[in-house]
């Protein structure tokens, strides 16, 4: 978590530089879901992410450096700089692609548990979306397809009650449970806190053993916030959509800061150690952010090249 976060507060510190020239959705507040379920999932298991990815990435065991060398769009990077924050793809840690494309990502993960099964290996495949993408209809589709063959998928939402600026109230009728509509459509769903990483972890551990001993694919939703604006670096609670008082209110529920105090109620770290890893993580960061910087650009000659992936294991 603490990794991810540092991540993206030195990425929203530096954006002004336009160094970094693609649009960025930053996780910052949401960490728990990523690092939690990332830590679950084997390295060999696939996940499909979104247009906030970097925490999915980097929870899967991602590289940092390849991931904000794509971010500055240098040949080094995970997608060989061409396709920016939104699109990171990543085969050696089965990250098998995040897209803009809001529900794009959703088939994908669909097939590639049909893959799976078909291949009769015991892989899971992750799908991570947001709780608007829910609303596409793709999402029905592919839950339907998953429900029906009993795909080894397993299905995580980040609830975090907000499309851009639109609050799920103005977006789905009220009292909705989206755990009971997947439900009916036959798939097993729970609701959990996403800001406790402690149970976070556990819940997607017993769930993917599940998933992993052929019970058929899961859908677990998380509830937590973001705590900056939709896209970009700022924070935007002064536009309205949105109040200060409420994002103070989730602020309190730091996924960071909660588990740090339990660890420290438990203990199991010292407030010493805590600052030794958070210096540790710092000097990380910026080691891959000079990586970065100073990797060269892709050439030029490859501009109009399609970038292919096929998938390899
Ligand atoms: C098909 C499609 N419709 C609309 C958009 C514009 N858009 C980008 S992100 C987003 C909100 C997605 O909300 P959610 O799935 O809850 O994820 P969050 O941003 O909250 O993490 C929208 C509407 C898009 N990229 N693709
Ligand atoms: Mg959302």
């Amino acid at each position: 978590m603490k990794w991810i976060r540092c991540t993206e507060e030195t990425i929203a510190e530096r954006y002004a530089e336009q160094k970094m020239r693609c649009p960025t959705h930053l996780c910052i507040g949401q960490e728990a879901v990523s690092a939690g379920v990332g830590l679950a999932l084997r390295s060999d298991d696939y996940a499909v992410s979104t247009h906030r990815s970097h925490g999915h990435y980097l929870g899967k065991g991602g590289s940092l450096p390849a991931m904000l060398a794509e971010i500055y769009g240098k040949a080094s990077g995970c997608s060989k700089g061409k396709g920016g924050s939104m699109h990171l793809i990543d085969q050696s840690v089965g990250f098998m692609g995040s897209t803009a494309i809001v529900g794009n990502t959703i088939p994908v993960g669909a097939g590639l548990g049909l893959a799976i099964q078909l291949e009769e290996s015991d892989q899971v495949s992750c799908i991570f979306l947001g709780d608007a993408t829910t609303e596409e209809g793709v999402f029905a589709e592919s839950v339907n397809f998953c429900a029906q063959r009993k795909l080894p998928v397993l299905f995580v939402c980040e609830n975090n009650f907000f499309s851009v600026y639109s609050p799920l109230s103005v977006r789905q009728p009220a009292k909705r449970s989206t755990t009971k509509m997947v439900e009916s459509m036959g798939i097993r769903s729970q609701s959990c806190n996403g800001n406790d990483a402690q149970s976070v972890f556990t819940i997607a551990s017993k769930t993917i053993a599940k998933i992993r001993s052929g019970e058929g694919p899961y859908f677990l939703e998380f509830t937590t916030y973001r705590w900056r604006e939709h896209c970009g670096p700022n924070y935007d609670n002064h536009i309205g959509y949105r109040t200060e008082k409420e994002f103070l209110e989730w602020k309190q529920k730091d996924p960071i800061l909660l588990f740090e105090k339990k660890l420290i109620a438990e203990d199991l770290i010292t407030n010493n150690e805590i600052a030794k890893m958070d210096q540790s993580i710092e000097k990380d960061v910026e080691k891959a952010f000079v990586f970065a910087e100073e990797s060269p650009f892709p050439d030029s000659g490859e501009a109009n090249q399609h970038i292919y992936f096929e998938r390899t294991q």
